[in-house]
């Protein structure tokens, strides 16, 4: 049985889970904080990241990586195009997406999230500021002009574009943040009907039982 290292409310943990859990696949989950120093995890996370990824003794870190063995290992419901092109563009909007756009949305999570209301520190309201008046909305009008008329980000099924960019969108979420449909009414079309997914309002619900369980 596959396991994966990482607390399940990491953004890049949950990419993980999104792509497991969209192709069915059946794993266990260890909560391991990031950056641990528990001689075990760093074993397999040299970096000292999570996720990672363990199955029958073989251990990955990184979820674009990660991502990929799943897909070549679970063929069904690709996540990465078959088509060059496309693949290409997915994996550019992947790319987009764990770098700047999770900055953001972490950014926002962390501020808003994490450090009041589990960490007992309080929110730097500058910081907050700087992610809302500059950092994000460049990051939104460029999704603006790659997000279709209807269904998914690259071509006519769910991939790993739709995966690593809604998972910022939740990470987000838990910020306060949502995208303002009078501003950018392409990618607001486009979340709702991704954020109505099975696979997503599964795990957001997941997720509630969690910060319940932490917070109350
Ligand atoms: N490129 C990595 C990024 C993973 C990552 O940054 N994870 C964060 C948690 S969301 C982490 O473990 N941070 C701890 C650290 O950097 O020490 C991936 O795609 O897996």
């Amino acid at each position: 049985m596959i396991k994966l290292h990482g607390v399940q409310l990491s953004p890049f943990v949950r990419k993980v889970l999104l792509t497991l859990e969209y192709k069915g696949i059946p794993y266990e989950s260890n909560g391991v904080f990031p950056g641990s120093d528990d001689a075990d995890f760093r074993a397999i996370s040299p970096l000292g990241k999570v996720p990672v990824l363990e199955e029958d003794g073989f251990t990955i870190p990184d979820t674009s990586v990660i991502c990929r063995y799943l897909d070549r290992t679970h063929p069904e419901k690709p996540i990465y195009p078959a088509d060059p092109k496309l693949e290409a563009q997915a994996c550019w909007l992947e790319e987009f997406a764990d770098s700047k756009l999770i900055e953001a949305c972490a950014g926002l999570f962390q501020q808003r999230f994490l450090f009041p209301k589990m960490m007992n520190q309080p929110t730097d309201e500058a910081k907050v500021i700087e992610i809302l008046g500059t950092v994000m909305p460049p990051l939104l009008d460029y999704l603006e002009t790659q997000v279709p008329e209807s269904g998914p980000l690259v071509g006519d099924s769910i991939s790993i574009a739709d995966i690593a960019v809604i998972t910022c969108f939740l990470q987000a979420s838990y910020g306060d943040f949502e995208v303002d449909g009078s501003t950018h009414p392409k990618l607001r079309r486009y979340l709702d009907g991704a954020l109505a997914n099975d696979v997503i309002t599964n795990r957001m619900a997941e997720e509630a039982k969690i910060v319940a369980a932490m917070i109350g």
